[in-house]
């Protein structure tokens, strides 16, 4: 009973407009790579500005979008750059303004594909629930043999 709330209130707090999806992670992925992204794992300004252009975005949002979207500034983009400047591109079009800078949200490192609720050997499970008082849930991570 406990647990279920708390789980709820986690997600109830968690994603807003920005944050990026499994499944549209899981989209970009593969347009990513369907750019031939160098060995490094980057695309170039030129790469990612003919396929934004596809969006039908005009090229002053598009550089907008790649101004936030590239956050370290090398003139090019890494998948998770990437990711973020496709999901701009949706929002924009869905009638979403821009941020002025990019959320907190959008700048986490992306979800691991797949999604898994167990992680190498690691299986998280319920560790005490002596009350509920502090209305924490605590998790423990069991090595699985
Ligand atoms: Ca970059």
């Amino acid at each position: 009973m406990c647990v279920k709330m708390n789980v709820l209130l986690l997600f109830a707090s968690g994603p807003d407009v920005f944050t990026i999806s499994v499944d549209e992670r899981a989209k970009h992925d593969q347009q990513f790579h369907g750019l031939s992204p160098s060995a490094g794992g980057f695309i170039t300004g030129d790469q990612a500005r003919n396929f934004f252009l596809q969006s039908g975005l005009s090229p002053p949002i598009l550089a907008q979008i790649w101004a936030l979207a590239d956050m370290n500034s090398d003139g090019r983009m890494d998948i998770h750059e990437f990711s973020i400047a496709m999901k701009l591109i949706k929002l924009k079009l869905q009638g979403h303004p821009l941020p002025s800078a990019l959320p907190p949200s959008m700048k986490q490192p992306l979800l691991p594909l797949p999604p898994q609720t167990t992680f190498g050997k690691c299986s998280f499970i319920p560790k005490s629930l002596p009350n509920c008082a502090d209305n924490s849930v605590v998790f423990s991570c069991v090595l699985m043999a």
